[in-house]
């Protein structure tokens, strides 16, 4: 399956592994851009010089390329965003925000850049700042999310712009990313999917929860506060959600996430953690490793696409 995404990263295949805080670590990047995917790095809320050994770390461990994640909320982002021109990283993808400060500088210094965008404007501001790409992103996602579903949001923003689209949200399989390319998508990037995957440096018992999870188990909470995040059901979102209906403000909802991501990721808290996982969690049986979960997927979307 070779095309614009494929040249555009320089990998075998149009997979992308979402940037995960925490999960997204070197030696799941790496275990994926070796399965011929595009493995990320994602920079999360890491300080900046944590980034920069994951680089290192990375490719210790692949020849191949990989990307690093800009989380936009992240306050050390304009470091982590000269430290990926530093180590000259092959691209770039951005999350939770606009990066048109950042996309000459990347440009410049041949970066690839992809961001993550949950709607049609977005991917025109981006299209027109010179992104090469972007990753339309449904709110099937697990993590902070835009209000679109990928149903709607992926046909719409291949009219929308002339680069390239990699479809994001509910895609776990070959069906999944066969129906992405049928919406004009040329790529997809998977999150959850590889938070279940053998490489993946998470705790078993989130892993579990992945795997256990049915169609109903995620909800969304931040709503009231304007970063809404999916994540599965536990007793962290039960509280969450009745504080935010009792109308708290924002610092007394942030104590309650504050170090939860890690919490979950970190030391397998699936009771007071949080679980951050996409609506397709009910699709995942097992834990796989990268290599079977890329080759799988591009097989069975080859097959039901006749290539
Ligand atoms: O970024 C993500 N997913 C994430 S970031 C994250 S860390 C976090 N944790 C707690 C609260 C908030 C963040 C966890 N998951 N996905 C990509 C994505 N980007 N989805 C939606 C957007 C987005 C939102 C607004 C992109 C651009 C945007 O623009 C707003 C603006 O500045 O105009």
């Amino acid at each position: 399956m070779k095309n614009r995404v494929t040249e555009l990263l320089g990998c075998e295949h149009p997979v992308i592994q979402g940037g995960m805080a925490w999960v997204a670590e070197h030696r799941l990047a790496a275990a994926v851009s070796n399965a011929g995917g595009l493995g990320i790095i994602g920079a999360a809320s890491a300080p900046p010089e944590v980034v920069r050994k994951e680089i290192h770390r990375c490719r210790e461990l692949t020849a191949r390329p990989f990307g690093v994640n800009v989380m936009l909320l992240n306050p050390n982002a304009d470091e982590v965003a000269e430290i990926i021109v530093e180590e000259g990283v092959r691209v770039v993808t951005t999350g939770a925000g606009n990066p048109a400060k950042y996309i000459d500088m990347w440009k410049q210094a041949g970066v690839a850049v992809i961001p993550v965008v949950a709607s049609t404007a977005m991917a025109v501001m981006m299209e027109r700042a010179g992104a090469d790409a972007v990753v339309a992103e449904g709110m099937e996602s697990g993590g902070h999310i835009g209000v679109t579903t990928s149903f709607a949001l992926i046909p719409q923003v291949c009219d929308a712009v002339d680069i390239p689209v990699i479809a994001a949200g509910g895609i776990a399989d070959g069906r999944g990313m066969a129906a992405a390319f049928m919406l004009g998508a040329e790529g997809i990037q998977m999150g959850t999917r590889f938070v279940a995957a053998k490489e993946a440096v998470v705790h078993p018992a989130y892993k579990e929860k992945i795997i256990k999870a049915r169609d109903i188990d995620s909800t969304v909470t931040g709503t009231s506060t304007g970063h809404p995040v999916r994540c599965l059901k536990n007793k962290m979102t039960r509280e969450y959600q009745k504080l935010e209906e009792s109308g708290a403000d924002f610092m007394e909802l942030e104590k309650l996430t504050l170090g939860s991501l890690k919490r979950a990721v970190v030391d397998g808290d699936v009771v007071d953690g949080t679980l951050m996982a996409g609506q397709i969690a009910g699709l995942i049986k097992s834990e796989e490793s990268c290599s079977e979960i890329v080759r799988g997927i591009v097989r069975d979307a080859e097959r039901l696409m006749k290539i």
